[in-house]
């Protein structure tokens, strides 16, 4: 087993790996930059330390930086948590080749499943049913009008080098291509340094679901249920549950064989995720696959009682699955309320200062993964999210009836909150029934609580930097910094 881990990360995530290690005596070394120096995660590890300037290109995307600490500190496995460098392929091979265990799947898993395009081709080989739509990028305009036509209309384009929603295009008729294609090409290009685009048929009012996988490395895997993650807003997940109250148990053997051929197909190794849309008939589609552990994988173990994080750091030693299948039962539900630092009220914009007052729910099915606490400041250079409130219960209504009392019971002070909306969610009578699908924020917070939709992320990023800018006073230098950081920013609020 390891001795010691480095954990490439920040926040509540960092916290939770640093408390898998205590648990399984095994030295944790965080690392933190300027905003950080007295944030939790720098504070529980064993050892710390300091990497860089606030920006995130400074501090926890320096690649070189924390591949050397690992090895001076003599590290011999690196958590990247999730965002960040979780899903750098380029990374991964640099660590595989230092030596030093990357705790996640191989560098060529997550090449694979990078390449939308790519995954959809491998998808189809190995039977997972995929979105009808190309396996390629579409070379020209003219083509992807012959397939656009073909499929009929509306179509999605989708950056080949994409996910997560950026950069999508819904065409719903045949004189928008031509105008879609090209814009689409120039954001896919802008977002992700490659301008290719794929066309898919547009499933209308689908339910977002994915379903969690792990693999060893000696060829075993399991499934461990579905997670129900429609709720949301913008691509943010805002409340996600176990198990979906969609799927029945005939839905759930279909969709978690699917995923297992699917990470399978790519040789995955450790904790993955694969997303499916699901339509009215509980027909599903593959999306995407994550290679990585999620935000939301605690309502995962909450209903199969598992550690994934220790069950993480097992695998990637080369042990094996420390379960297998027939030990795996849903045991009650759980939802997942993340609490944000923005204001509903006012277009979602992100709040900033310090956490005055920060006392966190607890008793009967209660678990907060926060990354913070009193007296902390929470910034705009990295992600919104204060923390997340896990609620498990015998069944829905019993886990929906703590999350709220448990929203009750929160009390922030110094930043606003999205609590007063994930009141409301728990409140909304479809929601409650289990009637809804990845429109429903959309449709039921229309207007009110809900930010415009036709404002641009360009528009909303701008607002944040003018208003933090007005706020603080900050110097021309730490605004540049603000501003050349917000393209992690955008990606880390897509997680
Ligand atoms: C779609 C879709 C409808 N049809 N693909 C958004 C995130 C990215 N992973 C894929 N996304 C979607 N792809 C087809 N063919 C609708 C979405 C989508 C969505 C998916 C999951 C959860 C929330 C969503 C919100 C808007 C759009």
């Amino acid at each position: 087993m390891f001795k010691k881990i480095l954990i490439a990360n920040r926040g509540e995530i960092a916290l939770r790996i640093i408390r898998a290690c205590k648990e399984m005596s095994i030295k944790s070394v965080a690392v933190y930059s300027e905003a950080d120096k007295t944030s939790p995660h720098t504070k529980y590890a064993d050892e710390a330390y300091y990497i860089g300037e606030s920006p995130s290109s400074e501090s926890y995307l320096n690649q070189n930086k924390i591949i050397a600490l690992a090895k001076q500190v003599g590290a011999d496995a690196i958590h990247p948590g999730y965002g960040f460098f979780s899903e750098n392929a380029a990374f991964i091979k640099e660590v595989e080749l230092s030596g030093i265990t990357f705790i996640g799947p191989s560098s060529s898993s997550v090449m694979m499943m990078g390449s939308k395009t790519a995954a959809r081709q491998l998808m189809q080989k190995n039977n997972v049913s995929i979105v009808p739509g190309t396996t390629s990028p579409v070379s020209s305009v003219e083509e992807g009008l012959v397939i656009a036509d073909k499929i009929g209309y509306p179509v999605l384009l989708k950056a080949a080098a994409g996910g997560g929603g950026k950069g999508m295009k819904l065409i719903s008729s045949r004189n928008e291509f031509v105008s879609s294609f090209e814009s689409a090409k120039r954001e896919a290009l802008k977002f992700f340094a490659d301008d290719s685009v794929y066309i898919e048929k547009y499933i209308e009012d689908p339910r977002h679901i994915e379903v969690q996988i792990f693999g060893d490395k000696h060829g075993n895997y399991v499934h461990i249920f579905e997670r129900e993650c429609s709720i949301q807003r913008r691509h943010q997940k805002i409340i996600e549950e176990a198990p979906s109250s969609f799927v029945n148990d005939k839905t759930r053997e279909k969709i978690t064989r699917a995923a297992i051929n699917a990470a399978k197909a790519c040789g995955y190794y450790n904790a993955g995720t694969i997303e499916f849309l699901m339509d009215r008939n509980s027909d599903f589609y593959f999306l995407e696959m994550n290679t990585r552990l999620q935000v939301e994988h605690p309502v995962t173990e909450m209903i199969s009682g598992l550690d994934l994080v220790k069950e993480q750091i097992n695998v990637a030693a080369g042990n094996k699955l420390s379960f297998n299948q027939d030990d795996l039962k849903i045991n009650g539900h759980s939802f997942e309320a993340r609490i944000y630092a923005e204001d509903p009220e006012n277009s979602f914009l992100p709040s900033t200062g310090k956490l005055l007052e920060f006392q966190i729910p607890s008793g009967p099915g209660i678990r907060v993964d926060a990354g913070f606490s009193r007296g902390s400041l929470i910034s705009l250079y990295y992600d919104p999210l204060i923390a997340k409130l896990t609620a498990w219960g015998k069944n829905r209504d019993e886990a929906l009836e703590r999350l709220k009392r448990a929203l009750d019971e929160f009390q922030i002070a110094g930043v606003t909150t999205n609590i007063s909306l994930l009141k409301e969610i728990c409140n909304n009578e479809n929601f409650r029934k289990g009637k809804f699908d990845i429109n429903f924020i959309g449709k039921e917070f229309a207007g009110g609580s809900q930010g415009s939709n036709t404002t641009s992320d360009e528009i909303e990023i701008a607002a944040v930097i003018i208003t933090s800018l007005l706020k603080s006073r900050s110097t021309a230098s730490e605004v540049k910094n603000i501003i050349s950081d917000n393209n992690n920013w955008g990606r880390l609020r897509y997680e």
